[in-house]
């Protein structure tokens, strides 16, 4: 049956189909997805062809009432409603990169859609490869149609990360996947509380479009997987597709979940009958803490110990949208299965009907010698069993710390940026422009990195002190430019990120790893100088903790702020925007130039697209 949002695609992808998408076993396994060991890094080769694809296509048909016809026939059943979308190797999402701390990985990138692209590897510093970082107009030109790229970078640290395109909406219409690093067991510091670290175990969530239609989100998939919100099916009938998680019992096993989400649609996960045991964020060691649910923000990633301790019998991963998704009332799951139980069997109740009560197991978490250890964990639960109501102000994620102490000392004086999110309708305007510091942005016709030195800043940056030396005021009238921001390199910055809007807006910087200092509702924000006031009078609270939680995206309440801090290690033009696609295509993204010209490193000049 198809959907009403049918929408035929003329993009002929049959001049590939029978192309080696090179380097993944018939498993879909690749040579670098292997136990880690020290000092014995490897080349790791991928080639993704990013097209446009259809979910429900002709290839499913043989495998509406077999699940495990599927994969086989390139059949993508995602949600079981037939809409468009943009696939990599024919997969939604695509697949998923899986190496070892210090490898080299070479991914080469082949734009069969007929408009522009580019691919960011959220969570990557790129210290010794600026120009790898996938920010178009800023330290690359897009990859045109019909044209490759080769992206080669040293995979630098370890965590769970992913990638995705940075042109225009794609990411909304599927372009993106898991990036995983792992580390050999000795180096890793959390090993000790888990026996199984799979990459099946990875977990990516998506909001969801049909019909191309971006203005509205009509699910969330895991692992492209799930019900669809469109027909009156249960959560139980076997023509839904769930992503399946298998464990054994008795072992814990690491769980990734990485959220390349596109709206306003904060996510609580949780697990049916299963406590989690918190251990990473943004691919960063924290504190271990212990939650029966936890909230994230498109672009964050958690990591969580999951004990295999219950009966042998099937469980809800669950997913349940909020802001945006809860007023079309979005919720998904995943099946988490024991082997030793029915393991094609369904959870007996529908989702959100499901405990996410432990069930009063006393074999919880026991860890032998490090069982003193589990005492000390907090819980992120506030009152016992489930968390309180939502509330669009949770700060949960500034109250955890992290394992590694601050690289500077109490007394260090921070160089400190305000930055302005907001939006603004301009008279007679239709739409709500998105800015950083009251500025739309629009990308510059040269890249800022290749062109480095070769232009007069004057000419191709703005921003806010530019303009008010010009005497433009954009409050009154729209600034629409590239909205570059000098700060100096090798010192301690500090960012205070300030939302004018009444929505939380999860902000990623790209090129660090930032310190999470501050974080909270202020009521009502006016404007720069009023923040400022604030923070002159002490209003802006900052953690003294050595161990601030370690994130590359962090979600800044609605009318109030965050803080963040990094050393400035790593010269360059940077980019910071909201992690939603909605706003950040609407111009709410900034750039950091970072140094001066002769400190960002050199890379080969160009000067036209
Ligand atoms: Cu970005």
């Amino acid at each position: 049956k198809k959907s009403p949002h049918h929408n035929n695609n003329n993009n002929n992808y049959s001049t590939f189909k029978s192309a080696n998408f090179s380097a993944f076993d018939n498993k879909g396994r690749h040579a670098c997805e292997r136990r880690c060991q020290a000092n014995q890094p490897l080349t790791c080769h991928y080639r993704l062809v990013v097209h446009h694809y259809q979910a429900l296509t002709a290839e499913c048909e043989g495998c509406f009432n077999n699940d495990g016809a599927c994969p086989k026939q390139q059949c993508i059943y995602a949600d079981g409603v037939y809409t468009p979308i943009v696939a990599i190797n024919q997969m939604l999402p695509g697949p998923t990169i899986a190496v070892c701390v210090d490898d080299t990985v070479v991914v080469d990138v082949i734009n069969y859609l007929a408009e522009p692209i580019s691919l960011h590897w959220h969570g990557m510093s790129m210290y010794r490869t600026p120009e790898m970082d996938g920010a178009p107009f800023v330290t690359q030109y897009p990859i045109q149609p019909a044209e490759a790229y080769r992206y080669q970078f040293n995979a630098e640290r370890a965590g769970s990360l992913y990638y995705h395109s940075h042109v225009g909406l794609q990411r909304s219409m599927g372009v993106g996947g898991g990036f995983i690093i792992s580390q050999p067991v000795e180096s890793d510091r959390q090993s000790y509380l888990y026996d199984y670290d799979l990459p099946e175990h990875t977990l990516l969530l998506q909001d969801y479009v049909y019909g191309q239609d971006v203005n509205s989100v009509r699910n969330i998939l895991i692992n492209g997987k799930g019900r669809n919100h469109v027909s009156n099916l249960s959560d139980r009938d076997p023509r839904h597709r769930y992503e399946r998680l298998q464990v054994a019992r008795g072992n814990r096993y690491r769980f990734r979940v990485i959220y390349n989400g596109v709206f306003n649609c904060p996510i609580e996960f949780s697990v049916e009958n299963h406590r989690m045991l918190m251990i990473s964020t943004d691919g960063n060691d924290i504190v271990p803490v212990l939650a029966d649910s936890f909230f994230m923000a498109a672009g964050e990633r958690f990591d969580f110990v999951l004990q295999a301790n219950q009966q042998s019998r099937s469980y809800w991963i669950k997913v349940r949208g909020y802001e945006s998704c809860a007023k079309e009332n979005l919720y998904q799951g995943a099946i988490l299965t024991y082997q030793s139980g029915p393991t094609r069997a369904l959870p007996q109740q529908p989702m959100m009907e499901a405990s996410i009560c432990d069930n009063g197991s006393e074999e919880y978490f026991i860890l032998g010698d490090y069982e003193d250890q589990l005492k000390k964990f907090v819980s992120l639960s506030q009152s016992g069993c489930g968390r309180a109501d939502f509330k669009a102000t949770n700060v949960a994620t500034v109250g955890l710390s992290s394992l590694e102490q601050v690289p500077w000392t109490r007394d260090t004086a921070f160089f400190t940026h305000y930055t302005l999110l907001g939006s603004r309708v301009y008279g007679g305007a239709a739409d709500v422009a998105y800015q950083i510091d009251d500025i739309t942005y629009k990308s510059s016709k040269i890249s800022l990195l290749q062109t480095n030195g070769l232009y007069n800043e004057i000419g191709v940056f703005c921003n806010r002190s530019m303009l008010s030396a010009k005497g433009q005021n954009c409050e009154t009238k729209s600034c629409i430019c590239t909205n570059v921001v000098r700060l100096p390199a090798y010192r301690a910055l500090e960012i205070v990120l300030v939302n004018n809007n009444n929505e939380p807006t999860p902000v990623h910087l790209h090129g660090y790893t930032f310190r999470l200092v501050g974080q909270n509702a202020l009521g009502s924000v006016v404007n720069e100088k009023q923040v400022k006031d604030l923070d002159r009078r002490g209003l802006l609270q900052r953690s003294t903790d050595d161990f601030p939680i370690q994130k590359d995206t962090v979600q800044v309440p609605p009318l109030g702020y965050a803080i963040v801090r990094f050393y400035s290690s790593n010269p360059g033009y940077w980019m910071y925007h909201s992690a939603l696609d909605s706003q950040a295509s609407r111009g709410m993204i900034g750039v950091y130039k970072i140094g001066e010209d002769h400190q960002i490193k050199e890379v080969p000049p160009r000067l036209r697209c």
